[in-house]
């Protein structure tokens, strides 16, 4: 199955936390496409500085719950800490999609309940799949028009 797997970093040094997450992925999982990384204004949450984006897209056969786990590890060995929700972080790792999976759970949302109304995943996601499709949700290009 293919995973989506969005990136985000604005602490530290947000181009090397990327690129060693990047690293990491490759590492744990078969990682088919990066996309180009993007300077994007903070969405929410509280004043912060800019984040740099980007989209991986990895092949898996793990359980959902188990991909999850290896994408906070990856984030916890960058340093990662969780005090405002929104708020600046060293690395995001969130799942946006994997394969056809709909589901809700305490820990693991799929797909991501608001992918479909960020630019700085659905812009990213758009340059490595032109005609990909978020599942229950629509063709990326077109929810990408909408707010836009
Ligand atoms: N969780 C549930 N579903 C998922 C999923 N599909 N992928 C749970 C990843 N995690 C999922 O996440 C909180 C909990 O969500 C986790 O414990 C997991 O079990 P978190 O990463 O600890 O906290 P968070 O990231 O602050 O919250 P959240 O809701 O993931 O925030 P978002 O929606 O990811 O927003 N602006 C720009 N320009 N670029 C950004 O990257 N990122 C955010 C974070 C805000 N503004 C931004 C950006
Ligand atoms: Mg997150």
């Amino acid at each position: 199955m293919k995973a989506v797997i969005a990136l985000g970093s604005n602490l530290g040094d947000p181009l090397t936390n990327l690129e060693n997450a990047i690293e990491s992925l490759k590492a744990e999982l078969h990682v088919l496409l990066v996309s180009t990384l993007i300077q994007t204004s903070p969405v929410g949450g509280p004043a912060q500085g800019n984040y740099l984006n980007g989209v991986v897209i990895a092949e898996s056969e793990l359980e959902p719950i188990e991909l999850l786990k290896i994408l906070q590890k990856i984030e916890d060995a960058a340093g990662r800490t969780r005090e405002v929700r929104w708020g600046p972080r060293t690395l995001d790792l969130d799942l946006i999609s994997y394969g056809d999976y709909m589901f809700t759970s305490d820990e693991l949302v799929l797909p991501h309940p608001r992918a479909h109304e960020r630019a700085f995943v659905l812009e990213p996601w758009l340059e490595l799949q032109p005609d990909g499709v978020l599942v229950g949700a629509g063709p990326i290009k077109d929810l990408l028009a909408r707010i836009s």
